[in-house]
């Protein structure tokens, strides 16, 4: 008899245990209800980037590549040598592994619907960073994660326009475009034109793109100096083509920041040391280190919370004075 009550008791109590492991698991479930998806498993992100064309890119690189380690997560990285193809043919690839996000900085604004059907198609979510798209349905991106070009381009045409404000005679601009149908590119070239449009001795005399590098930018800038023998202004939509630009000034014998007054964009490190010397006179900011916002904006959208469509980065403008200060306290 005791053997069975024993038994009986032990049957009830492995019941009992069962019963209260299915209630554990279902008190698990609503915790791990509760608990963000992003909590639950290693996250994958793929990233495509545009290249290395700059310092700005490789700062850029540098935040995505640490932030990722420091959030935790997996991270797929190309280099697509500033080729749309290879962009795509990147995103294909992170489609086929299955990650659980995709971000990618559009070397050219055009040209994204498709893979980003096929991304959308595969339940695969895409935060675009730095640079936009110019697709209608912007049902095909979480969020773009970036500066606003047009408002730096204003910045340079405002910083231009009070500088030459009681200035008689024609100020004649050159202007050293980034990689030609590109975000940057079109919309500080619109932000600028936008603002020195209401002064007529502003004239830009050429404007050709330096694909935001700096050995174009000081090849296109010895075509500038041999067509035109009075150039006041250098225009650059980034650093690295600015700096390009004043080796090529300087082997003409003109003194950069003097004779060419050079206006660029970006702030990275040899863009703020050829400032504090004088041989550029105002750089507009534009912020690299999108890492954070990036890890942050991959982990609110497994966790399925709402993010803005639009995350603008704070950024400032500097003169040769400014840079001079605040050139021991730059990251990148
Ligand atoms: C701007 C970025 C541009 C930089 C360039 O957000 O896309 O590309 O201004 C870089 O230096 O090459």
């Amino acid at each position: 008899m005791k053997k069975h009550v024993r038994l009986g008791a032990a049957i009830m109590l492995s019941t009992m245990m069962l019963v209260a492991a299915a209630c554990g698991n279902n008190a698990n479930e609503g915790s791990k209800g509760s608990k963000p998806a992003s909590a639950d498993k290693k996250i994958t992100l793929g990233f495509a980037q545009v290249g290395a064309e700059s310092g700005w890119r490789t700062a850029n690189t540098n935040s995505v590549k640490e932030s990722a380690a420091e959030a935790g997560f997996e991270l797929k990285f190309s280099d697509a040598q500033q080729k749309q193809e290879n962009q795509i043919k990147s995103i294909r690839s992170y489609i086929q592994q299955k990650v659980d996000v995709i971000a990618f900085s559009p070397v050219v604004e055009s040209g994204w619907d498709t893979v980003l059907k096929e991304a959308k198609e595969a339940g695969i979510p895409v935060i675009l960073t730095d640079r936009a798209v110019d697709s209608k349905d912007d049902s095909l991106y979480e969020t773009f994660i970036g500066s606003d070009f047009v408002e730096e381009g204003r910045s340079a045409g405002k910083w231009l326009l009070e500088k030459y404000k009681d200035a008689s005679g024609d100020v004649n601009i050159v202007e050293l475009q980034g990689t030609t149908g590109s975000a940057p590119a079109i919309d500080r070239k619109a932000g600028f034109e936008e603002i020195i449009k209401d002064d007529a001795k502003l004239k830009v005399i050429a404007s050709q793109t330096g694909d935001f590098t700096r050995a174009k930018g000081k090849e296109v800038m010895q075509s500038f100096l041999k067509a035109n023998k009075d150039i006041d202004v250098l225009y650059a939509h980034n650093d690295d083509m600015a700096l390009g630009a004043i080796q090529a000034i300087e082997a003409a014998g003109l003194k950069p920041g003097e004779d060419i007054i050079i206006i660029s964009v970006d702030g990275v490190k040899d863009g703020f040391v050829a400032a504090s010397e004088g041989k550029i006179n105002f750089i507009v900011e534009c912020n690299p280190l999108l890492g954070p916002q990036l890890m942050q904006a991959v982990r609110d959208v497994l966790d399925g919370k709402e993010i803005e469509k639009r995350i603008v980065t704070e950024e400032g403008v500097f003169t040769s004075e400014d840079a001079k200060r605040e050139l021991p306290n730059r990251k990148y």
